[in-house]
C-alpha cells in the first residue's frame, strides 16, 4: 500500500524516527475554531519551536525534511488557528519542518486535516492531500481536482514549471497544475478518504475569475514559457515570526 511505498523511498537508518500509522484512528478535531489558542511565543517555547516556525524531533532521525508553503492574504484570525492546530501535528509526526506564509494575491488558507496519519511529506508521486473536504460531504468531486493542500517535491514541481501566472483570483490554477503533471506522467496520488480528512474554515467565498476557463483551454501551450520559467516577483519583506517564516512578495 501508498505506506510501504513511502518506505522504499525512504530507506531507514540507524534511529531513525517512528511514524506510527494508525488508519482506525478517527479524526480528533471537530471545531478548529474553538480550539484555545495560546501568545505566539508562549507556544513557541513550550513546544521548543525556533525563530521562523522550524522544528525537528531532537531523539531520532527525522525521515522527512519538509517546508510547508502557505499562500496567504487577509486571513489573521484563519492563520491564527491553523497555526496553534499544525504545529502540534507536525511534531506528533516526527518530521524536520519549517512553515513559510509567503503573503501575496487573494488566496486561502482554509483547510484544517483532521486525521493525525495524513503525513505531511511528499509520498514517491505528487500526492493531493486535501481530497476528503467535509463541505463535500468528505467526498471527491471530480477525479481531476488537485487544489487545497497538495505534497510534492521540488525537484517534481521544476518539472512542470511549478503553476502557471496566468491565473488571478479564484478557480482553474490547481486544474492547470493537474494538466501539467498528466503533461509529464506524474500520477497523482492519494491517501483513502478516512485519512484525507480535512475541514474547511469559514470564509468569504471570492469571485470566482471570468478568465479561468478561457486560460484552462489553451493551458497545454503555455506549460514551458510560463511558470518558475517567467516568474518574476521582488521580496518585499520577509521576518523570522514565532510560528512561521514570512515572506511578503511582490508579483
Ligand atoms: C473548481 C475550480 C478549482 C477549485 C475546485 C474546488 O471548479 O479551481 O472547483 O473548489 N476550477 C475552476 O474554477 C475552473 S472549492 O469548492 O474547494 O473551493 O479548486
Amino acid at each position: 500500500d501508498i505506506y510501504d511505498e513511502m518506505e522504499r523511498s525512504y530507506p531507514a537508518r540507524d534511529n531513525s524516527c517512528m511514524i506510527t500509522i494508525n488508519p482506525r484512528r478517527s479524526s480528533q478535531l471537530l471545531y478548529p475554531e474553538e480550539h484555545p489558542r495560546e501568545h505566539p511565543v508562549a507556544m513557541a517555547r513550550r513546544l521548543g519551536i525556533l525563530p521562523g516556525g522550524q522544528w525537528k524531533p531532537l531523539n531520532c532521525h527525522p525521515l522527512f525534511n519538509v517546508a510547508i508553503i502557505l499562500p496567504y492574504r487577509n486571513r489573521q484570525t484563519q492563520l491564527t488557528i491553523f497555526m496553534n492546530y499544525i504545529h502540534p501535528f507536525l511534531q506528533a509526526q516526527n518530521l524536520d519542518y519549517r512553515i513559510f506564509v509567503i503573503e501575496q494575491s487573494p488566496v486561502h488558507i482554509d483547510l484544517i486535516p483532521q486525521n493525525p496519519d495524513n503525513i505531511y511529506a511528499c509520498t514517491k508521486m505528487p500526492r493531493h492531500m486535501s481530497s476528503s473536504v467535509n463541505t463535500f460531504r468528505y467526498n471527491l468531486p471530480y477525479s481531476g481536482l488537485f487544489g487545497g493542500a497538495i505534497a510534492l517535491t521540488r525537484k517534481q514541481f521544476e518539472r512542470v514549471n511549478g503553476f502557471s501566472n496566468v491565473f488571478y483570483g479564484w478557480g482553474g490554477e490547481d486544474d492547470d497544475f493537474y494538466s501539467r503533471l498528466q503533461s509529464k506522467g506524474l500520477q497523482v496520488t492519494r491517501f483513502g478518504p478516512d485519512i484525507a480528512q480535512y475541514y474547511m474554515l469559514i470564509h468569504n467565498k471570492e469571485p470566482p475569475s471570468s478568465a479561468r476557463f478561457e486560460n484552462l483551454e489553451n493551458s497545454a501551450k503555455r506549460y514551458d514559457t510560463d511558470g518558475i520559467s517567467n516568474l518574476e516577483y521582488r521580496v518585499l519583506n520577509h521576518q523570522l515570526r514565532p510560528l512561521y517564516s514570512w515572506i511578503l512578495a511582490d508579483v
